[in-house]
């Protein structure tokens, strides 16, 4: 029994009193227990032993009792009644985007319903339509979230499976037989979503790795157990491939297995018309198979007489013949951004105050750092009327006496249906900087989705456009929209894009910001941050520029704070 089992627990229960009803703080309590420990370094049986539980945060007496019940006996009554009166198999139905516990629940009260593919089935039927409070579009938004399911289910947010596998890559390094080890496959491309994650090792010493491999803490499952290659399933259901390689071969190995496999058979037809022969082991001689490299992958690419190409882009998306002409783009690092722009504090929906939030701004070297609270319509996150700007403004002119950096009062101003900002021009003209969102509304046709961005991105006010898709991975399709009357209004009205940087967002994705520097648009990169942990998922957005070939001179938050002064200003200016 680990911390991850019970856990796992206290959100199955969580899960089963929402779809029974129960009351709404009674199941955050199970919620936040479930984090605390989830988060709690602490083993949970130590805790239990020193009865130590009610020291994490969340943790009371009623959930102290069932957790020990739980941990020393591996039963809980509690627990097995509720399933009782819920069967456990209907939790699957609430992974689909957009079906809430409610709607779960009169599904199986009315219809029986407690499984997806029997929901699948009912909706097709027309069975929906006719239940209170469902109806036609419902049926069709249900049909649409399990589609949605089918193409996401089996892959995991890119962010999820960063956090996996850097974690046993560094367990891994830990073992002396290792010459090298690197992250290979999707991961190493930074993909927004990952299938599985190949880890590559060079050793003289396969068995030892090996054995290493499998005794990381983490394994649910060994899958595959080979001499050279082994497949484990993680507790976070993640699978991860490692392969073994003599030192000779590792950076053939590490080429190979990076892929993308559209670029490995480009690359590969490339190495055929001149002679030679490309696989895991190295570039070969065709006649006479003699070894020409493998080492490295700079060998191989130079070999070939191509430019080294980073993986973040190695799609075949036109990087084999831009490496060929020596034209390849410098990709944006993370080290070239100055500052996040895109920020939520306690004003509105944030978890973290201004001060705090800067401060943690400030560890991570940043020049300036903007907050962009909420704007007054998007009550459910607590967004700012005018006395609340003007106190807002009123801390960030204190802060800015003593901060180490220069801290922007700024705002995600909501873009109503209707193309208007929530603002009227004169409280827009209080920010130091504006960017806007859609957060309501989502139920619009191209043509009016696209009116209704555009309508936002050209008031005079605007300086970015935040998240503008809104799609959400796994969970929401995202407006369908003429993305190249958006990047050319972003060209025409100075208005930056933003490459969202969090995890489920990520939005723009890489193939919009390709498209949109080909037509001339600036971006900025936000995390959207609502906490100080979350200001790390800079890299995620980062990592979306680089696969868009984003150079640091198309990423505005990478001036420094003079320039982005001027920007501001003179945004405005232009524009009216
Ligand atoms: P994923 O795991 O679905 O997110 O995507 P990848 O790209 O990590 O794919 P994966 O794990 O199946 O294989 C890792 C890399 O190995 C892949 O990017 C290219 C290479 N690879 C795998 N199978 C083949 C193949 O049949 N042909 C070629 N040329 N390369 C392959
Ligand atoms: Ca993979
Ligand atoms: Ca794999």
């Amino acid at each position: 029994m680990n911390n991850t089992d019970v856990s796992n627990l206290l959100t199955t229960i969580a899960d089963l009193m929402d779809i029974k009803g129960e009351n709404f703080f009674k199941i955050r309590a199970y919620r936040l227990a479930a984090q605390a420990i989830h988060d709690s370094p602490e083993d949970i049986s130590i805790l239990v032993e020193e009865h130590r539980l009610k020291d994490l945060a969340g943790i009371g007496d009623a959930i102290a009792k069932k957790i020990t019940e739980f941990v020393k006996t591996g039963r809980l009554t509690y627990f097995e009644r509720l399933s009782e009166e819920i069967p456990l198999q209907i939790l699957s139905l609430l992974q689909i985007p957009g079906l809430g516990p409610k709607k779960v629940a009169t599904l199986f009260r009315v219809l029986n319903i407690d499984t997806i593919e029997s929901l699948k089935q009912a909706c097709i039927e027309g069975k929906l339509r006719d239940i209170d409070g469902f109806g036609e579009i419902t049926e069709r938004n249900i049909l649409r979230g399990i589609q949605l399911l089918e193409r996401t289910s089996g892959r995991s947010l890119l962010y999820h499976a960063y956090n996996n596998g850097q974690h046993y890559l560094q367990y891994i390094r830990e073992c002396s037989k290792v010459i090298q080890a690197d992250l290979a496959g999707s991961l190493r491309r930074m993909k927004e979503t990952i299938g599985d994650i190949d880890i590559i090792v060079a050793s003289e010493d396969p068995d030892t790795i090996m054995d290493h491999f499998i005794n990381y803490p983490k394994i649910k499952q060994i899958l595959v157990q080979g001499k050279t290659k082994t497949s484990v399933l993680l507790i976070d259901s993640i699978q991860v491939d490692l392969r073994v390689v003599p030192i000779q071969s590792y950076g053939a190995a590490l080429q190979y297995f990076t892929g993308s496999k559209e670029h490995n058979v480009t690359v590969r037809g490339l190495a055929v018309r001149q002679g030679f022969k490309l696989n895991e082991y190295g570039l070969f001689e065709k006649n006479t198979d003699k070894f020409l490299s493998g080492r490295t992958e700079q060998d191989i690419y130079n070999n070939l007489g191509l430019q080294f190409i980073p993986p973040e882009i190695r799609e075949n998306r036109g990087e084999i013949e831009a490496a060929k002409t020596k034209t390849l783009p410098r990709l944006l690092e993370e080290k070239d951004v100055k500052g996040d722009l895109h920020i939520h504090s306690t004003y509105s929906d944030g978890s973290n105050s201004i001060s705090d939030m800067v401060e943690a701004c400030a560890k991570r070297g940043y020049e300036y750092v903007g907050i962009t609270d909420h704007s007054q319509s998007l009550k459910i996150a607590r967004g700012l009327d005018g006395e609340a700007i003007q106190a807002k403004k009123e801390e960030i002119k204190r802060l800015n006496e003593t901060a180490p950096l220069h801290v922007f009062c700024g705002t995600e101003c909501d873009i109503k249906s209707d193309g208007t900002l929530d603002y009227p021009n004169d409280v827009l003209g209080l920010f130091d900087y504006v960017g806007i969102g859609i957060h309501t509304g989502f139920n619009m046709t191209k043509d009016e989705a696209t009116e209704r961005i555009i309508q936002g991105m050209k008031h005079p006010s605007v300086t970015f456009l935040a998240h503008p898709t809104c799609r959400m991975i796994g969970h929401r399709e995202g407006f369908d929209l003429d993305m190249d009357q958006i990047f050319e209004t972003a060209v025409d009205a100075n208005t930056a894009l933003e490459i969202n940087s969090f995890p489920d967002r990520l939005d723009l994705n890489d193939i919009q910001v390709k498209r949109g520097k080909e037509l001339g648009v600036r971006f900025i990169i936000g995390t959207d941050a609502h906490a100080k942990e979350h200001l790390e998922y800079m890299k995620f957005g980062v990592a979306t520029a680089r696969r868009g070939w984003l150079e640091k001179e198309d990423v505005i938050n990478t001036v420094d704070l003079t320039t982005i002064e001027e920007f501001f200003k003179k945004g405005r200016k232009e524009n009216g």
